[in-house]
Formats: C-alpha cells, sequence, structure tokens
C-alpha cells in the first residue's frame, strides 16, 4: 500500500497556485478554487500566509531585473495570499490556461485573468511556468510533510 502511495505521487504533477493579495482582499478565493476544483484537479495543500518582502523576492527571483520588480514584491508581501498545490494530469500547463494570459487585456475571457481582472499589476492569481519552477516554487512555500496524498473515495474518473 505505501509502495503503491508513493509510486502514485511519484507520477503525479503538481503546480503551485497563488491567489495574490488583491484576489484575497476582492473575494474571489472560493471561485478560484471552485475553477480548479470543477476542472478535476485536486487540491493536495493550502494555507493562508503573508510573505514576508524577502520572500516575495525569493519567489520572484527570475523578474529581479525587471523595472517592476520591487512593487511586484511589495504588493505580494502586502497582506494575506492564499498558496496552493494542485495536483493532476497536465496541471502544470492546464493550470496556466484556466489563469489566461498575464496581462489580463490579452486573457480570453472564460479564463480566471480574462473574467476577473483589469490591469497586469493586479491580475490576481499566480501559476507555476513549467516543471522545475513548479517543484522549486512547491519547495519554497510547502514543506513535505504539508502535501496530502489521499485518493477520492467516490469515482468520477479522478484518482
Ligand atoms: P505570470 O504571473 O503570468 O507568470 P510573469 O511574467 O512571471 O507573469 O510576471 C510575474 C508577475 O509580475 C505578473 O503576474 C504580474 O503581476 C507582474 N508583472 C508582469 N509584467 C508586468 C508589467 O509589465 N508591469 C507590472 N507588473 C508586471
Ligand atoms: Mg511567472
Amino acid at each position: 500500500m505505501l509502495q503503491e502511495q508513493e509510486a502514485h505521487a511519484a507520477q503525479m504533477e503538481q503546480t503551485f497556485i497563488a491567489i495574490k493579495p488583491d484576489g484575497v482582499q476582492r473575494g474571489l478565493i472560493s471561485e478560484i478554487v471552485s475553477r480548479f476544483e470543477r476542472k478535476g484537479f485536486k487540491l493536495v495543500a493550502i494555507k493562508v500566509v503573508v510573505p514576508s518582502k524577502e520572500f516575495a523576492q525569493k519567489h520572484y527571483h527570475d523578474l529581479k531585473e525587471r523595472p517592476f520588480f520591487n512593487g511586484l514584491c511589495d504588493f505580494l508581501s502586502s497582506g494575506p495570499v492564499i498558496a496552493m498545490v494542485w495536483e493532476g494530469e497536465g496541471v502544470i500547463k492546464y493550470g496556466r490556461k484556466l489563469i489566461g494570459a498575464t496581462d489580463p487585456q490579452k486573457s480570453e475571457p472564460g479564463t480566471i485573468r480574462g473574467d476577473l481582472a483589469v490591469v497586469v499589476g493586479r491580475n490576481i492569481i499566480h501559476g507555476s511556468d513549467g516543471p522545475e519552477t513548479a517543484k522549486d516554487e512547491i519547495n519554497l512555500w510547502f514543506k513535505p510533510e504539508d502535501l496530502h496524498q489521499f485518493r477520492y473515495l467516490i469515482k468520477s474518473g479522478m484518482s
């Protein structure tokens, strides 16, 4: 049984998703969680956290040369963030699809940013952009024991 669980965990794709302070302030937590859940992805970790500015700088380290880096890190650390790990086949790429383009003006209707956001500096949600960043971001925000492994007991095609 343990071996089976370990094998399951090893092959299951996971991504890091965060509802940024603007999404929390606007009362969009359930809306966003619901879109991932209804799609069929599985929520395996979730917490409310106010990141320090140093932590925000670590999270966005790839963008440190960009002119908006300082403001972005100030904003991410300005209030509660909902940090999550979602699991499922294709969740990294499809999660980005659910989120929409970085600039909400270019996000398609039907996506989270397309439906719920207007400007790039307040685009309400973060999602890992590939397998390496997903791994790094999950490790930055969570301890391994924070990630829960479980099966849905009622079958609906989800594992
Ligand atoms: P992503 O969130 O879609 O992955 P990134 O390019 O990784 O987009 O940028 C990280 C975050 O930085 C964006 O979500 C957005 O909040 C912010 N950002 C990106 N480009 C700009 C910009 O041109 N002006 C202000 N903020 C920006
Ligand atoms: Mg990014």
